[in-house]
């Protein structure tokens, strides 16, 4: 069986600007290579064609402690992406994953319009994405794996909650706009939700899971329970320990020897569960 004859499952990352989803997407890959055999990782598979060497990213962030360069706004990063093959809990089954990050602005310019899009042709929504400044390729590439996607990894800076910047009423617009969509589109394929909160290093206060979501993210957890499109949720908690600033003014992170290895102190039992969550529920 070649990758292609797999079923392909597509997860997105989605979150606001800097709320730290690329960052995410090179912890989980990195703990990926790290913990494969433990995680039941059979193969992983770096699409070519992305603007990101995602390789080279993950291994100055979590060998070298050097983060990679913030998205600049106007910047698509939809097509960073990559395909993990987990050995199924039986063996014949394999679950192929895609995960993909996407560019703050980009989802701010899809979340109010994606009920529209449930409605309209497929012709309709090329024009109307092509309308928004998308190249042709990514037209498709939204198409196919945005709007089939199985699950998100709804991402939420914990420094941003409040009533300025609100991730929570934004991850739950984005989810309810999600949810009408495939409704106006008949689709009843229910979708799994995971929310990963990053720079908990900045959070100094005991929480667990449960209350964390319903206490913090009141809205985005409202439209999980609410929208009967959602089979599974899971919350996960994301920081990165001991950041300095260099004399010449450069943010690192700082790599502590362990068991043999070089590596950032990160929430590495976070990611290992994000793994296995996945290979779970799709
Ligand atoms: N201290 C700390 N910094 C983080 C964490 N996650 C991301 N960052 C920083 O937050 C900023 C935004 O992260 P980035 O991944 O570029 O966000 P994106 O715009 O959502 O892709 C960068 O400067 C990261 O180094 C975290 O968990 N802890
Ligand atoms: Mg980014």
């Amino acid at each position: 069986m070649t990758v292609s004859e797999l079923e392909e499952t597509n997860l997105m990352f989605v979150g606001p600007p800097a709320a730290g989803k690329t960052t995410a997407l090179l912890l989980f890959y990195h703990t990926l290579i790290d913990y494969a055999e433990e995680l039941g990782v059979k193969a992983i598979h770096i699409i070519p064609g992305s603007p990101f060497d995602l390789h080279t990213e993950a291994t100055r962030l979590v060998r070298y402690g050097i983060p990679p360069a913030p998205t600049s706004p106007g910047q698509k990063d939809i097509r960073i992406r990559f395909e993990v093959e987990f050995k199924g809990l039986v063996f014949t089954k394999k679950v192929n994953i895609v995960v993909a990050d996407m560019a703050g602005s980009i989802t701010n310019t899809f979340m109010p319009i994606l009920p529209d899009l449930g409605r309209m042709t497929p012709t309709q929504v090329q024009e109307t994405l092509k309308n928004y400044g998308l190249s042709e390729e990514d037209v498709q590439y939204v198409i196919n794996r945005v709007f089939n996607s199985k699950g998100f990894v709804l991402v939420a800076n914990v420094m941003d909650i409040g009533p300025e910047k609100d991730p929570d009423a934004r991850l739950a617009q984005f989810l309810t706009n999600y949810v009408n969509f495939k409704r106006n589109r008949g689709e009843k394929e229910k979708i799994n939700v995971a929310l990963l909160v990053t720079h908990m290093d900045k959070y100094l206060f005991p929480t667990t899971r449960e209350n964390f979501i319903k206490d913090k993210f009141p809205y985005t957890y409202a439209a999980i329970a609410r929208s009967g499109y959602v089979r599974n949720y899971e919350v996960f908690f994301s920081a990165i320990y001991n950041e300095y600033t260099t004399e010449s003014g450069e943010r690192r992170f700082q790599v502590i020897p362990k068991g043999g290895v070089n590596r950032i102190q990160y929430t590495v039992d976070e990611y290992k569960k994000l793994a296995l969550w996945m290979r779970e529920s799709f």
